[in-house]
């Protein structure tokens, strides 16, 4: 799915991020909340303006599985299955919002990296990111 080139990309961006899991995430869903709103929907739990711990915490484990899926980049079905399971029986999560998220998600690289996050990156990780969506939401029906 990936060829040399993208995993090389994938991973050196990955490199920037790792140990550094919880205020990515923390960024990442701060930004999805406020650009689209609506994918506050699933986030009731943390509150009409979820806090910064909550944002932490979550974002945490939410980039800590994209570092499980960057060490399974060929094997992201079964790496992600338990995650897939959760997301489509238990949250109910509607795929519509994974593009959302893989958009935000961009913006936040692209922000870190400023002139670093070259076409190629950016073109790599869109389509690393397409594939942990399209494995998180395939057992809808
Ligand atoms: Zn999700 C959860 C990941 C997307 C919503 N997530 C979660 C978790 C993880 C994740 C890891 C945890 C689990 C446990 O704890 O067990 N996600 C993820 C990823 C992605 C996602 C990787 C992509 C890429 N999500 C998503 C979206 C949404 C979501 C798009 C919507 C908007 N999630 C969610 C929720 C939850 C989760 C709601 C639950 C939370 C709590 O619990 O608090």
């Amino acid at each position: 799915m990936l060829n040399a080139q993208e995993r090389a990309h994938i991973e050196q961006v990955w490199d920037l991020i790792a140990g550094h899991e919880a205020p990515f995430g923390a960024e990442l869903l701060l930004r999805l909340f406020t650009v689209y709103p609506s994918t506050t929907l699933y986030f009731k739990h943390l509150g009409a303006c979820p806090d910064e711990v909550h944002l932490l915490s979550h974002g945490q484990r939410m980039l800590e599985a994209v570092g499980v899926a960057v060490q399974h980049m060929d094997n992201l079905r079964a790496a992600l299955s338990p995650l897939a399971d959760l997301h489509a029986h238990v949250l109910r999560v509607d795929p519509t919002n994974f593009p959302l998220l893989i958009q935000c998600f961009q913006v936040v690289l692209a922000s870190h990296l400023q002139d670093e996050f070259t076409v190629e990156m950016q073109a790599a990780w869109d389509k690393f990111l397409t594939g942990v969506a399209i494995v998180l939401t395939e057992k809808y029906r």
